[in-house]
């Protein structure tokens, strides 16, 4: 079946092949990548649109010595598949497997491991800085391939600049597919679509070939690339000015379909001294129809069946996310309050605001990968009198925490943010596990810090924030939503809600955990322990009234929270205790230990980490039996 690509252990066994058998391969390649998805939730339609491109890369440059960077990473598969992966490829995102973004520890043709957008230039020009300092490097190629998702990023502008200013020999490849997850927004967008526009890629592709083979394939590099450029003046194809006047080389657009083209531009361009861009235009879901039709759903589609007539059957899961539960929440407050508006940094689709996009259009506002701005511009917003909310990942969120500092909590600003993703994200692994959000939202004065325990708790705690008058965040895991039964208690600033009291020791929930701590709770009862659960809801204000006197009083405390221990919410908690002078001995917390965690199931790596019912239940039977002997009196410290 994948005749060819069986073959390839590595780039180099790519050399021998023509033009038409790298076509061939790249048919392999696709099918591959169909039949992974028909097995798991993987990146898809942006994988099949980098697959000529990847192997134009590879057989122009040789990146076990040269420099290769894919932007963000969700496109590195067909990389994968020819860098000595291809036999592996089937364990993808799976706990144990290949990660599905670059990985260092795989391979040595994946340089950094990374899953956020537009950091690709900036790493890539530093390599580039790197190998020109050090003896016997300099001859070493420095290429990144950045997509127009991606482009928009702040510190894309950053980098060019530093480039253009360095001067130095780089190769930025602009993947241009017109999409971001969502369609591309924004006025960098149009100016792309006004270049694409530009004849040297529609209609005259004959004209390109021509220009092309009017460009002498050897000698210097600099005199082609200047000959090309004539000749494209001369027959006025020439575009790319905004980059031009940034001391980029602009080459551009070229059909990022086309193998042989694509390797002609790039044996053109990788020589040519100075930072140059070149613009390659392709086709998000390339190869497979109905990806190509609807790129956003098969961005990251969830696992499906092929059939003869490509009919797809989806494995859909009929239970409702704690993302589909806020989307509809912002869509009751938007609904009553004309102040509300909703910010997302290309997540639309991902946060499940396409309904709030369709119906508030004129207060639902798609930044782009801009995460730094959409802050700023919320902060803008409340401070005008509106009551903004940032609708993040609580991984993306890091990219801004400046603006968080100075734009908002030190103007004491009304933004609401919505930490999507909170906790362990599952397989997509380190890159995007949101777990340092409590840590670093924590220490911010003014900053409100909310956990909810349940559906009830996030709808409540989004109406709370939205008539408090300073800036509150709350955070949610990507997981089915859980309700807590019985009657509850309404959200009320720095107060936790006590589910019930146990006189051998008490459980005190931080966020989603809460419905499995009950569960703990439940099955120690049964072994004649009985251990209460405390749902903290707030990490700040804290309610120290309420869990210091767990301390105080029970035999023991474990606090569980889905977030880095190191200065989350159990810290919060020894914090607060020794402050109030009052031993912490008795107290466990159990949380993301200070490591990075791998990729898996998220009920995979809950249970590693001893965040399940059972995990949780285990560590209240070791506290009771290590604090027997000790009684709740002797605790007090005088
Ligand atoms: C800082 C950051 N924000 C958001 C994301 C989520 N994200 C992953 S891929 C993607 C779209 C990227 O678009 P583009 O660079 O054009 O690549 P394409 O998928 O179109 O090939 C987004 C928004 C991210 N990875 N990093």
């Amino acid at each position: 079946m994948d005749k060819l690509l069986s073959k390839i252990e590595s780039p180099r066994d790519l050399q021998g092949l023509s033009n038409a058998e790298l076509e061939q391969l790249a048919g392999e390649m696709r099918e591959v990548l169909c039949n992974l998805v028909s097995t798991r939730t993987a990146h898809f339609a942006s994988n099949l649109g980098v697959v000529e491109l990847c192997l134009a890369l590879h057989t122009t440059f040789d990146f076990s010595r040269d420099r290769l960077i894919w932007d963000t990473g969700h496109q590195i598969y067909p990389h994968k598949l020819i860098t000595g992966r291809y036999h592996e490829f089937g364990t993808m995102r799976s706990k144990g497997g290949l990660m599905g973004y670059p990985n260092p520890n795989e391979s040595d043709y994946d340089l950094f491991m990374t899953g956020h957008a537009g950091s690709s230039i900036s790493a890539t020009l530093g390599l580039k800085a790197g190998d020109d300092l050090l003896p016997g490097q300099s001859d070493r190629r420095a290429v990144c391939v950045i997509g127009d998702g991606a482009f928009p990023s702040g510190i894309v502008y950053e980098a060019m600049n530093n480039a253009g200013g360095l001067g130095k020999n780089l190769l930025v490849v602009l993947n241009d597919n017109q999409m971001s997850i969502c369609p591309r927004v924004g006025g960098l967008g149009q100016y792309l679509d006004r270049l694409r526009v530009n004849s040297l890629y529609t209609g005259l592709k004959s004209e390109v070939l021509k220009i092309l083979n009017k460009v002498p394939l050897f000698g210097d590099p600099a005199e082609r690339f200047l000959a090309q450029l004539k000749e494209s003046i001369k027959a006025g194809l020439h575009g790319g000015m905004l980059f031009e006047e940034l001391n980029f080389r602009y080459i551009g657009p070229v059909d990022g379909h086309n193998i042989t083209q694509l390797r002609k531009y790039l044996d053109m361009v990788k020589d040519v001294p100075g930072p140059v861009l070149l613009h390659v235009v392709t086709e998000k879901g390339h190869g497979f129809q109905p990806a190509a039709e609807d790129p956003v759903f098969f961005h990251t589609p969830p696992q499906f069946t092929r059939e003869e007539e490509g009919i797809l059957e989806f494995k859909k899961s009929s239970s409702k996310a704690y993302t589909n539960v806020m989307s509809e929440a912002i869509f009751k407050q938007m609904e009553a309050n004309g102040k509300v508006t909703v910010m997302t940094a290309a997540m639309c689709q991902g946060t499940k605001l396409e309904k709030v996009r369709a119906a508030f259009p004129d207060r639902f506002f798609d930044t782009g990968i801009c995460e730094a701005h959409t802050v700023a511009f919320a902060a803008g917003q409340a401070k005008a009198g509106l009551r903004p909310i940032v609708d993040i990942y609580s991984t993306f969120l890091q990219r801004t925490y400046d603006q968080i500092f100075q734009e908002v909590t030190l103007q004491n600003l009304p933004v609401t943010f919505l930490l999507d993703r909170a906790g362990l994200t599952g397989p997509d692994g380190p890159t995007h596990h949101g777990m340092f959000d409590l840590a670093y939202l924590r220490v911010l004065p003014n900053m409100v810090v909310m956990c909810p325990g349940d559906a009830f708790d996030a709808v409540a705690m989004l109406d709370f924030s939205l008539g408090h008058d300073s800036p509150c965040s709350m955070r949610y895991p990507k997981t089915a939503a859980q309700r807590v039964e019985g009657s509850r208690t309404p959200i009320e600033l720095g107060r936790a809600e006590v589910i019930d009291w146990g006189h051998d020791g008490m459980i005190v929930a931080c966020g989603t955990l809460l419905p499995s701590c009950i569960e703990a709770a439940a099955g120690l009862r049964e072994d004649g322990l009985d251990v209460g659960v405390i749902n903290a809801r707030f990490v700040k204000p804290l309610d120290s009234q309420t869990i210091l006197r767990a301390i105080a009083t029970c035999p023991f405390v474990v606090t569980v929270e889905e977030a880095a221990l190191m200065g989350g919410f159990g810290s919060a908690v020894v914090e607060a205790a020794t402050d109030a002078g009052i031993s912490t001995a008795h107290v466990r917390r159990l949380g993301i230990p200070d490591r990075f965690i791998e990729h898996a199931e998220r009920g995979e790596l809950l249970a590693d980490l001893g965040l399940d019912p059972d995990g949780i239940a285990q560590a209240c039977r070791q506290m009771s039996a290590r604090c027997d002997v000790k009684k709740p009196d002797r605790r007090r410290v005088s």
